[in-house]
């Protein structure tokens, strides 16, 4: 049992932690954030750690499939621009793991969780990037999706998770464009151009409806998180709301997203129900590229364990030093 807030090293009572739990709920209910520091329920510290880990772990793999298409942009500009947008994920993968230390666990620890297997990560990263024009569909339809998913997230109860999705937020949005962009230039070229980002947005655009998580009816989470304010909305409406935005930047592009049912009701854009059997392959570890994905994350962990050693052995020197002077 946690005892932040609380000046006492004895056990709590049953008193003192329904008092503590009614200070907690008042809070939440006030719109005021929890601090690392102050008191809050076990259960509230475990489904926060569970949803940051899982979204630092998803930025930090989410670098590898647009970091295929580094050395091979079609410009020096094109891979200017993606150089800086994985560098940005990375950032947003050592924000979020800080965030998830605030509350009393170590990257150390998430990392490991990562590379052994056992931590999740979003769906849509075990999807590969199989040509150029992939690249601008992550940026439109997967930072869309992720845009849509995080803007809530800065009125999240939890003061560190929330100020980290601020700055992400604002990155996120660059990203969103340039996908777009991307995908306007091949829109408007050669009949080969449109065909790859027709071929793109089909093969992105269900994976990115499952980035919002199973259908409500399905949602573990959701009712908990929604009352203790962490989620704003549900997987459900977010996903609607990414549909109705996606939908006309498609037709403004001249592309056709991929689903028979899709129509308009004069107020939101119907649409067919994804592949949840696929979801759960992807999610139990049976994606396309799942087994790739957690190799390279392996690769890259052994290969920078040199920088790590000289990072240690620096801090060892320095503190030395401070010591004998
Ligand atoms: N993939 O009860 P719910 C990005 C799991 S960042 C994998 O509905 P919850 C930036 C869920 O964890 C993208 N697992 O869960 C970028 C739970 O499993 P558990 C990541 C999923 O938490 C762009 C179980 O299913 N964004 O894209 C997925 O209430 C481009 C039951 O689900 C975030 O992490 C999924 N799609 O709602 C980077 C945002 N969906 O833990 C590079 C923060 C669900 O019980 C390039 N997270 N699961 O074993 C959230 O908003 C929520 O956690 C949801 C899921 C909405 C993802």
């Amino acid at each position: 049992m946690y005892t932040q807030g609380l000046d006492q090293t004895e056990p709590l009572g049953e008193d003192d932690l329904s008092r503590l739990s009614e200070r907690f709920e008042s809070k939440v209910a006030a719109e005021q954030k929890v601090e690392p520091t102050d008191w809050m329920p076990d259960a509230y510290r475990t489904l926060l750690t569970r949803q940051i880990a899982q979204h630092a772990h998803s930025e930090i793999v989410g670098m590898l499939p647009e970091g295929n298409w580094l050395s091979r942009a079609p410009s020096l500009r094109r891979k200017g621009i993606l150089l800086a947008k994985v560098q940005d994920e990375a950032g947003h993968g050592l924000y979020l793991y800080s965030a998830a230390e605030t509350l009393g666990v170590t990257r150390d620890e998430l990392v490991e969780q990562l590379l052994a297997g056992t931590a999740k990560y979003s769906s849509i990263f075990n999807y590969p990037t199989l040509q150029w024009a992939d690249v601008g569909a992550i940026g439109w339809l997967v930072d869309g999706a992720a845009i849509m998913n995080q803007v809530p997230l800065c009125r999240c109860s939890y003061g560190p998770y929330a100020r980290a999705m601020v700055r992400i937020c604002r990155e996120e949005s660059f990203h969103q464009r340039q996908g777009f962009e991307v995908m306007t230039v091949l829109a408007q070229g050669s009949p080969a151009q449109r065909a790859m980002a027709q071929d793109a947005l089909d093969r992105w655009w269900w994976p990115s409806l499952m980035m919002f998580g199973p259908p409500d009816a399905e949602s573990t989470h959701n009712d908990r998180s929604m009352r203790w304010k962490v989620k704003r909305f549900t997987n459900d409406e977010l996903r609607q709301k990414f549909v109705d935005m996606t939908v006309p930047q498609a037709h403004y592009l001249g592309l056709t997203i991929p689903d028979p049912d899709l129509s308009y009701d004069g107020e939101y854009w119907r649409f067919g129900e994804p592949d949840w059997a696929e979801f759960k392959r992807v999610l139990t570890g049976d994606g396309p590229c799942n087994r790739e994905r957690l190799a390279a994350r392996n690769k890259a962990h052994d290969d920078g364990a040199w920088v790590r050693e000289a990072a240690v052995a620096h801090a060892d020197k320095k503190r030395a030093r401070a010591v004998a002077s």
